[in-house]
């Protein structure tokens, strides 16, 4: 999508911090983190959210959750770590290209809303 921020990282034309890529997937470094170490993987197809999952294009999400443990070893996140994904409007989505927050780096607040 042209007007997407998250496929222009993908595409490289606006620059990111990357901490691991593959044909399907990517992962860099959140603009704004709210932890010590935040980090988005993101399925380089377009996906606006969780509601666009299908059977379709599931493999590249499913992708994703494979290379997680991979990521977060490699950001030293050994004693756990918080997988976020906000969903459209009542979600808190403002980037709507399906992605997984990782959050970690120290013990995260027990609250989910
Ligand atoms: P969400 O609210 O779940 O849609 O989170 C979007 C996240 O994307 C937010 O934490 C800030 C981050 N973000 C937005 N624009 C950019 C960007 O251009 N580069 C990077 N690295 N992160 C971005």
């Amino acid at each position: 999508m042209s007007d997407c921020i998250f496929c222009k990282i993908v595409d490289g034309s606006i620059p990111s911090k990357k901490v691991y890529e593959d044909e399907k997937i990517l992962a860099f470094y959140d603009l704004e983190p709210q932890a010590p170490v935040h980090v988005l993987v993101i399925p380089k197809e377009h996906i606006c959210c969780a509601d666009a999952v299908n059977e379709g294009n599931v493999g590249n999400i499913a992708h994703i959750f494979t290379k997680i443990p991979e990521i977060t070893k490699s950001l030293g996140l050994t004693n756990g770590y918080r997988i976020v994904n906000n969903c459209g409007e009542d979600g808190c989505q403002s980037v709507k290209h399906m992605h997984f927050h990782i959050l970690g780096g120290k013990k995260l607040n027990g609250t989910m809303a």
